[in-house]
């Protein structure tokens, strides 16, 4: 396998996934702009059926072929909703106690159709478990390394030098075959990172060890529609550059499957960057404006009105909106070359007598879309 990685440019590295057709992926997403994706067997949302060479080039297909999910253990469509709340409990001076167990584990995923990735993980999954408590929660997270390498759990958030997840502080660096309790006080409220601190830290970051760690503030807020979207990216010939962009890890995922919504809902997006490599990325919205929190760690926006924000490596943010058209409308990153090599999706919005078609061709159930609801009414668990 390795002797191509070695020869390809960034570009090749999808045609060559792409079954080695002439699918030009960049420029055939950006031309699919416009078009249903579920009207084209190359594209079809529910469960794309692998293109032939006679499709390439037709102008509707995002990239040949589909990621086997199932192999991989897990769906970027379904990790934009599946909320881990821990095993929960009350402590006996009233607090609550939610209890996480995060293990390291080394697995090949498959980030584009045909391209796999040699990836270091939280729970088998890249971006790991999204965690996800109110402020002032005590949090317990076992962590226990079952692979070759030491890791840690470094939490963005208020906690004591003991629990930052960093070699020299604390236990340090778990080992191989080892295990640490990490614990701490929810705080404060906003959307948040965590990822391993060990060295290379650019190289454990890379390989796929960080998730979300969402914190609601303890009045919660407005009833919405809520998604997580991890922006991130895969060197795959270990070159210090990135080949494949998307969120939540699977290139051109939700342009395959465009996410449901429906006209008028108020949509709220957790957004984090966790690129390694590339300094900064951004997030476009189409034919529409949001307003944005900035880490997340206030009750009004930081931004209001705007169609496109930037995020540094490790920034947050929450963004909402609502769609006042159906219709299929994309989002990507006003980074050209990123939206290019995978990092582009798009929301279906239609009509609530639509909707439960919408989730069907998305392939995703009631329980996603009861998920997908949160906020002050919501399910918090
Ligand atoms: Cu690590």
């Amino acid at each position: 396998m390795s002797w191509w990685r070695s020869l390809l440019s960034r570009r090749d590295v999808l045609r060559v996934g792409a079954g080695g057709a002439a699918a030009l992926a960049g420029s055939v997403a950006l031309g699919q702009r416009g078009s249903h994706p579920a009207s084209h067997s190359g594209a079809a949302a529910a469960s794309p059926a692998p293109t032939t060479s006679a499709h390439a080039g037709h102008g509707n297909n995002l990239m040949v072929g589909t990621v086997n999910h199932k192999r991989n253990g897990f769906d970027p469509m379904a990790m934009l909703t599946d909320w881990d709340w821990g095993k929960v409990s009350t402590l006996p001076n009233g607090q609550t106690l939610r209890e996480y167990t995060m293990i390291a584990q080394d697995k090949e995923i498959e980030i584009a159709p045909g391209i796999f990735f040699p990836a270091w993980t939280y729970n088998g999954r890249v971006p790991g478990p999204t965690l996800r408590c109110t402020e002032g929660d005590r949090l317990r997270i076992t962590f226990i390394n079952q692979t070759i390498h030491a890791h840690t759990i470094h939490f963005h958030g208020v906690h004591s030098a003991e629990m930052d997840g960093v070699p020299g502080a604390g236990p340090g660096e778990i080992q191989p075959g080892g295990r640490f309790v990490y614990e701490f006080d929810a705080e404060p409220f906003g959307c948040h990172l965590y990822h391993c601190h060990a060295t290379s830290l650019k190289r454990h970051i890379h390989k796929g060890m960080y998730g979300a760690f969402i914190v609601d503030p303890k009045g919660g807020r407005p009833p919405a529609r809520e998604f997580v979207m991890v922006q991130n990216a895969f060197d795959t010939n270990f070159d210090g550059a990135n080949e494949i962009y998307a969120v939540n890890t699977v290139g051109f995922e939700f342009a395959r499957r465009p996410i449901p919504v429906q006209k008028g809902e108020l949509v709220r997006i957790y957004l984090i960057n966790i690129l390694e490599f590339d300094l900064i990325n951004s997030f476009h919205l189409h034919a529409n404006f949001f307003n944005y929190y900035d880490t997340g760690t206030t009750l009004e926006p930081t931004s209001r009105i705007v169609d496109t924000i930037m995020q540094a490596q490790g920034q947050r943010g929450i963004l909402e909106f609502k769609y006042k058209f159906t219709g299929n409308f994309m989002f990507h990153p006003h980074i050209s070359e990123f939206t290019e090599l995978g990092w582009m999706g798009s929301f279906q919005v239609v009509e609530p007598e639509a909707y439960p078609a919408a989730l069907k061709a998305a392939g995703v159930d009631a329980g996603w879309d009861k998920r997908s609801l949160q906020g002050a009414a919501g399910g918090r668990s």
